[in-house]
């Protein structure tokens, strides 16, 4: 009944109404939104044709006109087994995977499961900070669904796909338009057999900046809900007490508890003190003692060179024979492979890598360099060279779709002044293209140089999100009011820091290791307000009824996700839900026609559901406006011919 509308009821129809009619059949008013997907994506594209992209290009390049080879999945598509599948038997079920043992037996069994392991595991990273730190996180869920099936086939032995977490959810909503809800979703229901892994910035969320306890914990819950499997757990400055908040949300919600250290500095140089052996064995057992499931070593800068990895390693290895150990790294010196297959010989049971063509440099190191590195070994990873070049030519094809988010317009090799730096992956890019944007050639050395003095200025702290935003405005705020480190020391009363920063003395996002600095804190705060302990726990919680009436209100079809999207991001979830109004299902777009659309011309299809596809051929742009300032548009859909009017913003 509630599909249905005044148009197609009955007595309606037939004239048979009184008064009272309205009053009592309310829901027929109820105009489906959906039913004009069409209509609406025809809009969308007569946007992008008058007015250019609806999503920020990064640079000048367009996307390539490709369409990504999508290797075959071996399916049996026999008479006999087509027959079975009509039946409901999933004859064509991808082989089973880690998954199916934490189903069926639990995280810990699942934990016990991986240290019994003999050969090296991987996690790929492709799905998430690979295009998170190459094409600043542009990857649209169209792209990742084509290539699920084969991923479920053939790297079934994966301990698991990073596909979610860190900036995806925001830049999804953002900038893609798309729902990351619905990308987890429908990931789980192509791949029912890897675990899916997440990164989650503890008592941060997804976002960057401490919430409410309760927020975090309901977005584990939705998140388990949605088909996320293990949450790596990290906090900005390795804050013990955010770090278990976020360890006991994602327990709560049934995941694998994954915490993570954050690594920087160096234990291999006996000079560097404050980060050393020491104390990241001594936060590992604390985190073995608050119950994570497993350990990780978050190398999020790649500063984790070999002879250190062995070092840590082989502590961590020594001291606690039963925990999985699990490695991320990045690529950015060039190290990455030597420093992983080190951790793997001291005793690592996972690394990170990302498929070859998503590899290297701010990404992960080349899944095909390892895999082939260990052949014949002990740790042998048993994949196959052949599938990850297939793998591989897929994404090879598929990446210069995103042509316009491209690292290497300005970045051509790696780059070992990450040492000295120590800037994470995923903001080298950032930092890298906001240079090129201003036009500052020299700016982005500048700024390198200048977040390891900004870096110092505050106390030699961890690095990653939000951590890192922190020193990196504080870079950039040196560098465009040309201040040395000394200037800000002496001028630190009267100068106006970045926001980020003050709230970062505030003690917003935690403690850092050591304390905040004296008398730099004092003197930037004065009499300013200081939180005390875990931010987390003097914050109220959020009331999700009063947020979710209040969103109800002006969007009639947001339901539970979306409130949990805008829980964390309130005015981007909002445009989100606005844009989907108005423009209908965006994400089911091919990404050339999503980002810089159609060619005049140009025929294609797109399919909005399970066996509806519309046909589309961009017919022509009127030349001239209407009297209303507006441009028609004309298309053909499913052989009709359709017009848009659009607004020129010109
Ligand atoms: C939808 O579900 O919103 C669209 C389904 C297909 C719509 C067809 S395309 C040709 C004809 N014109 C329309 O506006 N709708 C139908
Ligand atoms: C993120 O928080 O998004 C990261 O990738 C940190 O390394
Ligand atoms: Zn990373």
């Amino acid at each position: 009944p509630f599909l249905m509308n005044v148009l197609e009821n009955q007595k309606f129809l037939n004239g048979v109404l009184d008064t009272y009619f309205i009053d009592e059949h309310p829901q027929l008013f109820k105009f489906q939104r959906s039913q004009n997907r069409a209509g609406k994506l025809l809009n969308y594209l007569g946007q992008v044709l008058v007015n250019g992209p609806q999503t920020p290009l990064a640079t000048k390049l367009k996307p390539a006109e490709v369409h990504p080879h999508v290797p075959t999945t071996p399916l049996d598509l026999s008479p006999e087994a087509l027959a079975q599948e009509r039946l409901g038997r999933k004859v064509n079920a991808p082989p089973p995977g880690l998954r199916d043992i934490l189903k069926a037996e639990g995280p810990a069994a699942f934990a016990k499961a991986v240290r019994a392991k003999k050969n090296l595991l991987l996690m790929d990273t492709t799905f998430r900070d690979a295009h998170q730190s190459l094409l600043a996180t542009r990857v649209r869920t169209h792209d990742l669904l084509k290539i699920s099936p084969f991923v479920a086939h053939k790297f079934n032995n994966l301990y698991a796909l990073e596909n979610w977490g860190g900036a995806t959810f925001d830049v999804s909503l953002r900038f893609l338009h798309e729902c990351p809800w619905e990308r987890l979703e429908e990931m789980r229901n192509r791949i029912p057999n890897i675990p899916f892994q997440m990164l989650l910035r503890g008592a941060n969320a997804v976002g960057y900046t401490n919430y409410p306890d309760n927020v975090v914990f309901k977005f584990c819950e939705l998140s388990v809900q949605c088909g996320m499997d293990i949450f790596r757990v990290f906090d900005s400055l390795n804050y013990l007490p955010n770090l278990i908040l976020g360890m006991e949300a994602a327990g709560k919600a049934g995941g694998v508890v994954e915490a993570a250290i954050s690594y920087t500095g160096d234990v291999s140089d006996p000079s560097k003190t404050k980060y050393n052996l020491k104390y990241y064995v001594d936060l590992a057992d604390q985190l073995i003692k608050a119950g994570t499931h497993v350990l990780a070593i978050k190398d999020m800068a790649g500063l984790l060179k070999p002879q250190a990895a062995a070092i840590l390693i082989d502590a961590l290895r020594q001291k606690h024979p039963d925990i999985p150990i699990h490695i991320h790294t990045h690529d950015t010196s060039g190290a990455g492979v030597a420093s992983m297959l080190e951790c793997a010989r001291a005793g690592a049971d996972i690394v990170d890598v990302a498929v070859d063509s998503m590899s290297g440099m701010t990404s992960q190191p080349s899944m095909g360099a390892v895999v082939a590195s260990l052949q014949g070994t002990e740790i042998d990873t048993g994949f196959k060279l052949e599938d990850i070049s297939d793998y591989s030519a897929y994404w090879e094809s598929t990446r210069t779709l995103y042509a316009p988010f491209e690292c290497t317009t300005t970045m051509k090799s790696g780059n070992a002044d990450v040492y000295m730096n120590e800037i994470p992956g995923g903001q080298y890019t950032n930092l890298q293209f906001q240079a090129f944007s201003l036009g500052l050639g020299d700016f982005f050395e500048d700024v390198k140089k200048a977040y390891r003095e900004a870096n110092l200025l505050l106390g030699d702290i961890i690095k990653v999100t939000p951590s890192s935003k922190v020193v990196g405005d504080l870079a950039q705020f040196m560098v465009q009011n040309h201040l040395t480190a000394q200037q800000v020391e002496e001028r630190a009363e009267e100068l106006s820091f970045p926001k980020s920063v003050v709230e970062f003395l505030q003690g917003a996002i935690g403690i850092p290791h050591g304390g905040f600095k004296e008398p730099f804190r004092s003197r930037v705060l004065k009499d300013m307000p200081r939180v005390e302990g875990r931010p987390g726990e003097s914050l109220p919680p959020l009331d999700f009824d009063a947020l979710k009436k209040d969103i109800l209100e002006s969007h009639p079809h947001a339901n539970d996700r979306d409130v949990m999207s805008a829980a964390l991001y309130p005015q981007v979830t909002n445009d989100f839900l606005t844009f989907r109004e108005d423009y209908g299902p965006v994400d089911k777009l091919d990404t050339r026609m999503f980002l810089t659309g159609p060619k005049v011309g140009e025929e294609f299809e797109v399919t909005i559901d399970k066996g509806k596809t519309l046909h589309i051929k961009t017919l022509a742009m009127a030349e001239d406006l209407t009297a209303n300032g507006e441009k028609e548009v004309f298309f053909e859909l499913n052989g009709q011919l359709r017009s848009v009017l659009i607004r020129d913003k010109e």
